[in-house]
């Protein structure tokens, strides 16, 4: 049993003895000893440090070179096939108590748990490389920043989380210093030594059939197994900065969301700061990268994935982006949808089962009209544009420093109170374009009730509706029910200085199933309205799920959106509503009583105005 740095065995909650460093030096030693790899690397994060990762990938056939000519220090990765997502199926959450983990969640017991997990991780990193990652979530040493160590034997992961956090050395003094630190280990569970001690020959993607994400809330403690990917095996990402982040949070009266962070300046340069909260795949990369198509405003990207929220000295409610790179969606990102990214990522990026052309750049659906004549697809394989198949992994990804988007806002490392917040799914019915919340109860419960079309973000069937709260069903570390208790109480903290809370929805579609709203770039005429409304320069009319834009208030100007098209985007229908209501009661039902009791009123006055519309 390995023993945790920050507790000891067995889930008891004194501290064992001995500085944060020492208990790191310890921990090395434990999961070494139970992993048993060749060599133990500790990572500085220097350049030097990422050449030599990249050189060794590429000699050991792990990364493609991309012609340097097109795509100056940049690589591509491509997956073995049953790794090209995060599995939830797969995903775990050990809190001693299983109420503590509620029913969206996988609990298993920890004890039980922490046995299997002996047993799998036993030998895993034999013939391997064991690296040590000391990272920052937030800028080292910043007032909302949390530091981690991310134990792994995937040198592609060292490389990414080298672009997803501020890695090294700066860390590791923090650490000697005496800042607490998260405990994360990851092993691709393929071992190149048997029990003969004979090495075998790795393969391109190592990865394990059988995986691992498991969660020890109490503990905070991360260990993953099995796969190489993102979400599953870049720690710092959705299991440290929101699954144990959450559970930090919820003690310690913050907020860790799935949210991306802009800053928009109107043309009287007034500057506003907005949060949104959508699920996996459903446009936070392109709403923070948003380039407007009315004229006068401007928005500078701050984060695309992940925001923590905290109450500031001045009584706002203040954010900061923890990361420190873009792993973003590559199918769909093109000149005409979100020609930021393509600029972001033109050098110095990692690729991931996106495919290769033939003259060693990188092509995914929607980089450009029309595909190229021949590809390598993402599985290695010849592609031609009568293959059938997509070219590019629809969940396909590029890795990238925040530094290269050349939209970055100046202050986009450091923390700034929010205006707005904004909750989204895709939804082709039912949902209007844009719902301003009531108060902050009913904006609670418009993001405890988002629900959306599923994505190839995660394994599962994708285009089934699913409820996904907060854009965080996947990613809350304890109890939702509980996890909506503490939005309550973060607004009563916040009283009248509480962000404005909005419900949008650009994946509405007419009868022809064609979406109603042409998105992108023209979602910055949906900003307008919410920044107006933050503003309180005009009124809004009421129905009975929020306020909704009177007409003339959305600048549709140069839109091809006739007024009948504009009118069902905004249609709120009684009976689809009703139905709506009855469905969100279902599926509050599971969380028994500990809903927060305000939803069942905010659901009854809801009803109410529905029998009388
Ligand atoms: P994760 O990184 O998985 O958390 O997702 P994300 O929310 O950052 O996803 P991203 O912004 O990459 O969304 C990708 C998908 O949403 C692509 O298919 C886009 O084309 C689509 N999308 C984004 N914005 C819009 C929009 O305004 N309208 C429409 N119709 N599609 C959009
Ligand atoms: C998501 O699925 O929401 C992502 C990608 O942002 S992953 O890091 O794989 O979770
Ligand atoms: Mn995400």
């Amino acid at each position: 049993m390995i023993t945790n740095p920050n507790h000891p065995a067995r889930l008891e909650h004194n501290v064992v003895p001995g500085s944060p460093r020492v208990r790191l030096d310890a921990w090395v030693a434990d999961v070494a000893r139970l992993t048993q790899p060749d060599d133990i690397v500790w990572c500085d994060g220097s350049a030097e440090e990422s050449r030599r990762l990249t050189r060794q990938l590429v000699a050991e056939g792990k990364l493609v070179e991309l012609n340097p000519d097109l795509r100056p220090g940049s690589y591509l990765a491509r997956t073995s096939a049953n790794d090209v997502a995060r599995v939830e199926g797969r995903t775990f959450t050990c809190s001693v108590d299983e109420d503590d983990a509620g029913p969206t969640n996988q609990w298993r017991d920890p004890v039980e748990m922490r046995a299997e997990l002996d047993g799998v991780f036993a030998g895993s990193m034999r013939g391997r490389t064991m690296y040590v990652v000391p990272f920052s979530l937030g800028p080292v040493g910043g007032p909302l920043s949390q530091l981690g160590v991310e134990i792994t034997d995937s040198a592609y992961v060292v490389l990414s989380m080298g672009l997803m956090t501020r890695l090294g050395d700066r860390v590791l003094r923090e650490i000697n210093a005496g800042t607490p630190w998260v405990a994360t280990v990851h092993s691709l569970g393929h071992p190149l030594r048997g029990d003969d001690g004979a090495l075998q020959e790795d393969v391109a993607w190592p990865s394990n059939d059988t995986k691992y994400i498991v969660q020890f809330p109490e503990t905070r403690e991360i260990w993953s197994y099995g796969s190489g990917y993102g979400g599953n095996a870049l720690l710092a990402k959705k299991c440290f900065a929101l699954r144990i982040a959450s559970v930090m949070a919820r003690d310690e009266g913050w907020l860790a969301e799935h949210m991306l962070l802009i800053k928009v300046t109107s043309p009287e340069n007034h500057t506003f700061h907005v949060a949104a909260a959508f699920p996996s795949a459903c446009g936070k990369t392109n709403l923070a990268m948003l380039q407007p198509t009315i004229p006068g405003w401007t928005v500078e990207t701050i984060g695309d994935d992940i925001a923590w929220l905290k109450q500031g000295s001045d009584g706002r409610l203040h954010a900061i982006n923890p990361e420190a790179g873009f792993f973003g969606v590559a199918p769909g990102t093109g000149t005409l949808t979100n020609p930021i990214a393509v600029e972001t990522v033109r050098a110095n990026t990692i690729f991931t089962n996106v495919a290769l052309t033939d003259d060693g750049d990188v092509w995914w659906e929607g980089l450009t009209p029309e595909a190229p004549a021949h590809l390598i697809d993402w599985t290695g394989a010849d592609w031609t544009p009568s293959s059938g198949t997509p070219a590019a992994h629809p969940n396909s990804r590029f890795t990238v420093s925040i530094d290269q988007c050349p939209t970055l806002a100046e202050d986009a490392h450091e923390s700034f109170p929010l205006d707005a917040i904004l909750f989204g799914g895709r939804r082709a019915t039912n949902v209007p374009l844009v719902v301003q919340a009531r108060d902050w109860k009913h904006g609670v419960f418009l993001g405890a009730t988002i629900s959306s079309e599923q994505t190839a973000a995660a394994e599962g069937s994708v285009g089934s509706l699913r409820r996904d709260p907060f854009a965080m069903l996947p990613f809350c570390g304890y109890n939702m029910a509980d996890y909506w208790s503490h939005w309550l109480d973060v607004g009563d903290r916040l009283g009248s200085r509480a962000p404005k809370i909005f419900q949008v929805n650009w994946f509405r579609k007419g009868d022809d199933g064609s979406y109603l709203w042409p998105g992108f770039g023209d979602n910055s005429r949906v900003l307008e309205w919410i920044l107006r409304r933050v503003e309180n320069r005009i009124p809004a009319v009421r129905v009975p799920i929020g306020e909704v834009p009177r007409l003339r208030d959305l600048d549709v100007s140069g839109l091809d959106v006739t007024r009948d098209r504009l009118e069902q985007l905004f249609d709120v229908d009684p009976d689809s509503w009703l139905a709506e209501c009855d469905l969100t009661e279902e599926f509050f039902a599971q969380f028994g009583d500990r809903v927060p009791p305000e939803f069942a009123d905010v659901l009854r006055s809801t009803r109410y105005s529905l029998h009388s519309a």
